[in-house]
């Protein structure tokens, strides 16, 4: 293994003044972005409110505005279905139907009689890190009876969530959540699903015609192909014609997929649901054996020992998806990850895989494997670092006591920030920002990330 820590990639030094000068920066954005009761992801490219992009909101938020990072959450919520599941987007019915594709027209919704009343909503799901923002809101509270009531309010919904998860989304009874639909993955163009895209036969006259509007606000070259949006477009109709009924959408197996991201944070988030349970007088029992079976089904069906790597597993081939992605290092999320399998994450993250060699100027962490067929530095979770997976992959790091990595992550996401602003992901080599600007999450993230740094800094 070669020597850690190029220079550019150390942890930042950053003086009192400069990180209060990025907090303030990353403030204003989500400032900007705020639309009275919830953040937009980016108020071109994203301009209703999505489901983890509220997550990880709130919990940046959190470190400022208490008030906000609740109702933030509480907003998303109002789009939950009456199955318990949490759609991927609640439309804001002020926005006018051109400016997202596809809108709510699209998804049509409303047609559905599990969906929430006067709300319109996708009909697809996202990575459930919500139980895990709601804890780290009540952490950060000033206001902790404020807090401790938002709980207590929000708990039953969480608990319908992932009842939800382990009710419909486990086929296979292997304790793990399977995903329909590249868009729930978060990653949605990630090289992990090509494969299985590439299988989906889309039979003539079944796609309408449709209008992107994605490439009207950043760069073709940044985003999802038009065979790729094609295959999309195709799943999400096939769905809705099923009113995206469960039970259909996993029995027709058209992409049906356990992946280590979307596992690793509903685990995280269980463990959450159980102090949650805890500080609210409920049972936390039923959410700790929840965890457990979530961790065997992680270790057992997603470890691959041949690679030494975590991989998601696909149902309808009964295989695993051998390509290597950020991804796979999810699973540190777990604090009870078994130490040879995070000791193997951490040496894949350093290996040429995520980390090219030394004198190479580049930043932590590539979506994707820098020696994979698909890799593709600029576009859409094809290679590009993201805010979002560094920092869960810094916070599963700190966890396991793998500081000196994390600290480089850390430095790789100040670097990318000062160098290019809040974008949505950035070149692994050039730093230079893709896809939208003044990005959501990438704001909230560096204030988590800026707060964690100030707190250790004080003195005990
Ligand atoms: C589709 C909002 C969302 C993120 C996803 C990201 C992107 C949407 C799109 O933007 O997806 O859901 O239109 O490309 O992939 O992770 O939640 O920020």
């Amino acid at each position: 293994m070669r020597e850690p820590g190029a220079g550019h990639r150390r942890r930042k030094v950053l003086l009192e003044a400069e990180r209060q000068q990025l907090a303030a920066r990353a403030r204003a954005v989500l400032d900007a972005n705020w639309r009275g009761s919830s953040t937009v992801p980016s108020r071109s490219l994203y301009p209703h409110q999505w489901s983890w992009d509220a997550a990880f909101i709130a919990i940046g938020r959190s470190r400022v505005e208490q008030e906000r990072a609740q109702r933030e959450l509480e907003s998303m919520f109002e789009a939950q279905w009456s199955t318990g599941m949490l759609p991927h987007i609640k439309f804001d019915p002020q926005v006018p139907d051109d400016a997202y594709f596809p809108g709510p027209g699209f998804w049509q919704s409303d047609r559905c009689p599990a969906s929430p009343r006067g709300v319109l909503t996708s009909g697809i799901t996202q990575p459930p890190l919500h139980a895990r923002a709601a804890l780290e809101v009540w952490s950060h509270a000033s206001d902790r009876a404020e807090a401790l009531a938002f709980l207590r309010r929000l708990y039953p919904k969480l608990a319908a969530q992932h009842a939800h998860l382990a009710g419909w989304r486990d086929p296979e009874g292997h304790g793990l959540a399977a995903i329909v639909h590249p868009w729930e993955s978060g990653q949605d163009n990630s090289p992990l699903w090509d494969a299985e895209l590439d299988h989906l036969e889309i039979p003539p006259g079944s796609l309408p015609p449709y209008q992107r509007y994605d490439v009207r606000h950043a760069d073709a070259a940044d985003r999802p192909s038009d065979a790729a949006y094609d295959r999309y477009v195709y799943l999400a109709i096939s769905f809705r014609e099923q009113r995206y009924d469960d039970r259909a959408l996993i029995e027709q197996r058209l992409f049906c997929i356990e992946p280590p991201l979307f596992n690793a944070i509903y685990l995280w988030s269980e463990l959450a649901l159980a102090e949650i349970a805890r500080l609210v007088d409920a049972q936390e029992g039923p959410h700790l054996v929840a965890a457990r079976r979530i961790r065997d089904g992680i270790v057992r069906n997603l470890w691959d020992p041949e690679h030494g790597r975590f991989l998601a597993h696909d149902l309808r081939t009964k295989r695993r998806i051998r390509k290597a992605s950020v991804d796979a290092a999810m699973p540190l999320l777990d604090p009870e990850l078994p130490e040879p399998m995070a000791g193997a994450i951490v040496d894949e993250l350093r290996s040429p895989h995520f980390d090219p060699p030394a004198g190479v100027e580049h930043f932590l962490i590539p979506s994707y494997d820098l020696t994979g067929r698909g890799f593709d530095r600029r576009r859409y979770w094809r290679g590009p670092v993201w805010i979002n997976t560094d920092w869960l992959v810094w916070r599963g790091l700190r966890q396991h006591g793998e500081h000196d990595l994390a600290g480089e992550v850390e430095g790789s996401v100040v670097r990318l920030i000062e160098r290019s602003g809040f974008r949505e992901y950035y070149d692994p080599f050039g730093a230079q920002g893709y896809g939208s600007q003044d990005f959501s999450w990438t704001a909230a993230l560096l204030l988590d990330v800026l707060a964690t740094r100030a707190g250790e800094a004080r003195p005990a």
